[in-house]
Parts: C-alpha cells; sequence; structure tokens
C-alpha cells in the first residue's frame, strides 16, 4: 500500500521532521500487513461507526463516522507540553523534565517502552476471532473500536522508538510486527498476553481487568520525567476509559441479565445465559491473570525506574507529599516456612505491589456495581468477589503456590480438590461456548446479555452500528 503520511493525523509536527517521516513510511505498510494478517478476522471490509482521535483539544478530540478498518486514520498524539515540567519523584526529583533520553536511562526506557508496545498488538491478536460471534451490533462496533485504539496505541509507542532511539527503536519497532500472541516461538512479552480469548464473556473480563492493569501502568508512565512519555500516555488513557467501560458494563449486562432470569425463578443456564458461580470463576481467572502484570512484590527493577524518575505511583504527584519513598516501608505476608508471615520491605522494591493495591481497590468499585445489579432483583447471597491477590498468581513470590481465595495458604490437595469451584471447568467453557452465536439485527441481544443503558454517541440502541 502507498504511504501517504499526510493522511496521519498529528500533533507533532510531522510535516518538518523528515527523517522521523522516513522511518514511519517503513513501518507503516508492515503495519498495515500485519492488520490484514492477524487484526478483526472478516470485518475488514465493512463499515464501522467509529470514533477517530482527530486532536488533543478538550471536547473535540474525537470525531465519529463510519470508517473501514483498514482506513482508519492511526494518528500520533501527545498531550500539550506542561509548561517547565520537573521531574515528579526518585534521585532527580524537582530537576528540568527531560525532551531527550539520558544515556545512563537509554536502556530501561527503551525496555518499558517495548513492554508497553508489545500489549497492544498482542490484545488485538488475541481478540482478533470475537467478530464471529458478538451479541450484538453494539457490542461489535465496541470490540473494533477497541481493536483500532490499541492499533493507535502501538502507533504512539512505535512513534516514541522511532523519534527518540534510532537504529536500535527502529528494529525493536519492526519487531513489535512479529511477535504473536501465543505463538510458540515467538511469544508475546507478558504472560497475559499469549491467553486466548475466545468467548465474549473472558472479552469483557478483559476489558474490565487487563485494560485497567493498561489504565495503572499509563498512569504510572504519565508521571515519568521523559515527558514525550508522559504525554502521549495520557493521551492514550483517554482512549483507555472507553475500553474499561465496555468491559465493566459488559460484566454488569450479563450479571443483569442472569438476575432478571432468577427473580422470574429461573435457572440462567437452562434460560441460555450464564449463572452466577460461572461469572465468578471467569472473574478469578482474568483478576488473577491481571494482577501478574503488575510484575513481582518485590522488584529492584521497580525500584531502580523509580529512582531514575521512569515510572512513578498512581497519581504520584497529586497524592504523595514525599517523593522520595526512602524512608517507608511496606509490610507484604511472605510465605515462611509453609506459613505467613509479615515482612518489611523497603518503599521502594515495593512499588509494583503499591499499583497493583491501587488496581485492586479500583476493581473492587466495578465489582460492588455488579452486586448492586444483583441486589436491585432481589438475588442476595450470590454476591461476587475479587479473590485475595495471592490466588492462583504465576508471577511474584505467590506463583505456583496454593491459596484459598480468601488468602489462606492450603495444602496442594485442598487446593486440587477445590479449584473446579474457583476456576472455569470444561463444562463451563462448553456453556460459555455454546451461547457464543452472532446477532446482528439492530437493537437485539443475545440470550445472555442485557441490553446497555443507552447507545454510542447519542445514537440510538437499534442504530445499524456495523453495516452488514
Ligand atoms: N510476564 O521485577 P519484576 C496494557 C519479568 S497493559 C512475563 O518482578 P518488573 C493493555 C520482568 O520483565 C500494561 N514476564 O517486574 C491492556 C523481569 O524480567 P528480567 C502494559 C514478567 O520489571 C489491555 C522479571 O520478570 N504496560 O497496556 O518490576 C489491552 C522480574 O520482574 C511479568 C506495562 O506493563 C509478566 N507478567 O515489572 C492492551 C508497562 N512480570 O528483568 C494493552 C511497562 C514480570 O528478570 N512494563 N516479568 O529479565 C513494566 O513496567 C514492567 O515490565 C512490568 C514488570 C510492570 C510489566
Amino acid at each position: 500500500m502507498a504511504t501517504d503520511l499526510t493522511r496521519i493525523p498529528n500533533n507533532v509536527d510531522l510535516d518538518s521532521d523528515v527523517r522521523l517521516q522516513r522511518a514511519l513510511q517503513q513501518w507503516q505498510p508492515d503495519f498495515h500487513n500485519w492488520w490484514m494478517d492477524v487484526g478483526p478476522e472478516g470485518w475488514q471490509a465493512h463499515d464501522i461507526y467509529l470514533r477517530t482521535a482527530v486532536s488533543v483539544e478538550a471536547g473535540g478530540w474525537a470525531r465519529f463516522d463510519y470508517v473501514k478498518m483498514p482506513d482508519y486514520r492511526w494518528g500520533i498524539f501527545l498531550e500539550p507540553d506542561a509548561h517547565e515540567r520537573r521531574v515528579g519523584f526518585g534521585d532527580h526529583h524537582g530537576q528540568p523534565a527531560w525532551e531527550e533520553v539520558p544515556g545512563e536511562h537509554r536502556t530501561s526506557l527503551r525496555r518499558i517502552i517495548i513492554t508497553q508496545g508489545d500489549t497492544e498488538p498482542a490484545s488485538v491478536e488475541q481478540q482478533r476471532r470475537l467478530g464471529a460471534t458478538a451479541p450484538s451490533l453494539y457490542d461489535l462496533r465496541n470490540l473494533f473500536q477497541i481493536n483500532v485504539e490499541e492499533g493507535r496505541h502501538l502507533w504512539a509507542m512505535v512513534y516514541l522508538l522511532h523519534r527518540y532511539f534510532g537504529r536500535d527503536g527502529r528494529e525493536e519497532a519492526a519487531e513489535l510486527l512479529e511477535r504473536r500472541s501465543g505463538d510458540a516461538d515467538r511469544p508475546r512479552i507478558l504472560t497475559t498476553f499469549n491467553e486466548p480469548i475466545d468467548d465474549w464473556l473472558s472479552f469483557f473480563m478483559f476489558t474490565m481487568f487487563t485494560d485497567r492493569d493498561g489504565k495503572y501502568q499509563l498512569a504510572s508512565l504519565a508521571e515519568s520525567a521523559f515527558s514525550p512519555l508522559s504525554r502521549t500516555t495520557r493521551f492514550m488513557l483517554t482512549e483507555e476509559a472507553h475500553h474499561m467501560f465496555v468491559g465493566e458494563t459488559g460484566i454488569d449486562r450479563v450479571v443483569q441479565r442472569s438476575a432478571a432470569l432468577m427473580a422470574d425463578g429461573k435457572d440462567p443456564r437452562a434460560e441460555g445465559a450464564i449463572d452466577i458461580p460461572t461469572i465468578q470463576r471467569y472473574l478469578n481467572r482474568w483478576f488473577s491473570l491481571s494482577l501478574d502484570l503488575f510484575g513481582g512484590e518485590v522488584s529492584s527493577n521497580a525500584a531502580d525506574y523509580f529512582a531514575a524518575g521512569l515510572k512513578g505511583r498512581y497519581r504520584e504527584t497529586v497524592d504523595y507529599s514525599d517523593h522520595a519513598a526512602l524512608d517507608e516501608v511496606y509490610a507484604l505476608p511472605v510465605v515462611d516456612g509453609g506459613r505467613l508471615a509479615e515482612r518489611d520491605v523497603p518503599m521502594r522494591n515495593a512499588l509494583n505491589e503499591v499499583l497493583r493495591d491501587a488496581y485492586v481497590k479500583d476493581c473492587q468499585r466495578g465489582v460492588d456495581r455488579w452486586n448492586k445489579s444483583l441486589h436491585a432483583k432481589g438475588v442476595e447471597g450470590l454476591d461476587l468477589r475479587l479473590p485475595s491477590k495471592r490466588f492462583h498468581r504465576a508471577v511474584g513470590i505467590y506463583a505456583g503456590l496454593p491459596f484459598h481465595p480468601d488468602g489462606r495458604l492450603i495444602s496442594q490437595a485442598e487446593w486440587d480438590a477445590a479449584a473446579p469451584e474457583w476456576l472455569p471447568t470444561p463444562g463451563d467453557e462448553a456453556h460459555v461456548r455454546s451461547l457464543m452465536r452472532p446477532v446482528y439485527e439492530p437493537g437485539r441481544m443475545a440470550s445472555w446479555i442485557a441490553p446497555p443503558a443507552r447507545g454510542i454517541n447519542g445514537k440510538p440502541l437499534d442504530f445499524e452500528y456495523v453495516r452488514i
């Protein structure tokens, strides 16, 4: 495909940077090929009612129109510069923020940007087959909106690699299109981004829990002393909000549907809906997989990133007064001689855990909302719960150890016996899969999900969000 960079909406003065233009011109056709190869399967020629970012001006940054996905204008946007921005934390606190990459932090910064960038195409690959089974045109459109925006987030990281990291940045940008989610030889970097997402319950759990990890990681990068990273992640966060909305309201609608059936004395499974215990098991799975994405509880990487000013805490500038975090400790429950005991960890080494705590609180707010929907229909005693941070972990100090969802360390035999109550069983998966049938008549919903409260951009629910 001919590369026409004038079509890339941007606020980074792309026209005046010939070297950057050349790098992006080489990368763009590869991105297009990647999108056609492993992007949304079967929908590339359809008109989709999409939001496109066209500027960063408050209130006016997005435009809605019918677009074919391959023609989506993946733009490059950075939030405007804060005047005389300063490093907000760590050992360089108070010094002027950086407009270029300091040599001593180049390797770490590049690694953070690559890891962030790698998750974006990974999620598109994970979700590529969901278009065959969407529960409504509204949901189908939301899936594609998320997919194109993850594509744009990849562009955002590739812009940083091309603009600030020279030749090795360009090589890394190429590799972002070469790894594949779930591939045995060239997997995506982080664990969770290699898990398949083949059904819509998993998709809503992923956008609720895994995209929310994105929110927290991006927010901590928004604090970065490297201003271009801070500015681009701040703009990404505005798009991320919609992804989490899709997840949180998606699960809420599944819960509402099942609660309404139960209120009528019916069994959700028998009625082609999803029973609450199955929803709980999917929640347990995706919440624990997403907790892994924060890294180890005790991490010298996290301490180094903080000291250097690369990655701060959530709302570092607003919520904290001590930006050095040198004198505090974090009381961390660790397994010691077969029992849990608290150990004080120097705060800088516990920053992954501090971020994870902020994340858990945010997830709890969503779960409370789902329980409200249960109670509104008079369903009591089936409240959904977040399992303990220790449950079913594959990364960090609790990895592979048998923990009860309430956080107690149990024996392996107890775990083996109870795991089918806690994690999706083959029977759950078969039931959920059996419900995955496309419903593509405007305004109609699948049997297992309630309609959303409202349509998109003021349009009615029976609007043709995807032209079939
Ligand atoms: N999988 O010190 P540790 C999003 C590695 S989601 C595999 O404990 P650290 C999105 C680690 O690399 C947000 N490996 O962890 C959501 C290290 O390797 P080395 C994505 C893992 O480094 C939905 C070793 O284990 N953004 O945007 O403090 C849709 C020890 O690591 C994992 C970011 O993640 C894992 N889960 O923290 C679309 C931000 N965890 O050094 C998009 C950038 C750890 O021994 N990334 N390891 O070779 C980071 O800040 C950090 O890399 C992490 C890990 C927070 C992920």
